[in-house]
């Protein structure tokens, strides 16, 4: 039992240390952005959410220069998808190094060497699909932002809420799929009130073009950045 105990806090020390590690690389890249204007956005959401559709419709519409660091456990199929576009996109896949279901910070440090930060207004991150892990580390981004569907159901905030918490920007995506029988979008409005009462909430369909230019205007304001 005592051995059980150390081993814990043992786990938990070196946890502590990586965070910490990550944090400080994290506000490195955030002030380093800064200082050349460019503006950092990490997109987080389950798989399937609408992340790549929503940044391929981004880089069609708002004219501003783009690049995308992606995340995924396996292929390059989302950075070939915004490469076809134009947009420089670096991909990072965690498979063959463990299979890590978030991006650590200084990943993203690499990536942004590799892209080359000048003559640039926007930077995207797609995070790795999912509601748990990237909600831990920290990337460095200025916005961070949760994508929620809504054939996810209303109960995802209250199930993944540090997700919704660590975001201070929620899209509902796919909006062209209501109505829905069995859902309830003032049901999911309330939990992410619940979990987060400082949340913005936009509603968007990349699809049929409904919300977007609320997107785009809070990409022109750059909170966090400016
Ligand atoms: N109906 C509908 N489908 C969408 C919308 N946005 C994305 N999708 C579809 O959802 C699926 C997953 O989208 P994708 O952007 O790859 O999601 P990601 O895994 O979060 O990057 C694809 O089949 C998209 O065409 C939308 O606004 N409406
Ligand atoms: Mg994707």
């Amino acid at each position: 039992m005592r051995y059980k105990k150390t081993m814990e806090s043992i786990k938990i020390n070196v946890m502590q240390k990586l965070l910490k590690a990550n944090d400080a690389i994290a506000d490195e890249i955030r002030k380093s952005l800064k200082k050349k204007g460019v503006f950092f956005v990490n997109l987080m959401s389950s798989p399937g959410s609408g992340k790549t559709t929503l940044i391929e419709e981004t880089a069609r519409k708002l004219g501003k220069k783009i690049k995308v660091i992606e995340g995924d456990i396996q292929t390059t199929l989302d950075a070939e998808r915004l490469q076809k576009l134009g947009v420089p996109a670096y991909q990072i896949n965690t498979g063959p190094f463990g299979g890590d279901c978030h991006l650590e910070a200084a990943w993203i440090k690499t990536a942004i060497d590799e892209l080359g930060m000048d003559d640039l207004e926007i930077l995207f991150v797609e995070n790795i699909g999912n509601l748990v892990c990237p909600a831990e580390f920290d990337v460095g981004a200025h916005l961070n932002v949760l994508l929620i569907s809504v054939t996810e159901g209303e109960d995802k905030p209250l199930k993944y809420p540090l997700a919704f918490q660590v975001s201070k920007l929620c899209v509902i995506t796919k909006m062209d799929l209501l109505p829905l029988k069995h859902y309830s979008l003032a049901k999911l409005r309330q939990n992410i009130k619940k979990v987060n009462p400082a949340c913005a909430v936009i509603e968007v369909s990349a699809h049929d073009n409904v919300g977007l230019e609320s997107w785009f205007e809070i990409l022109k304001h750059k909170p966090g950045l400016l």
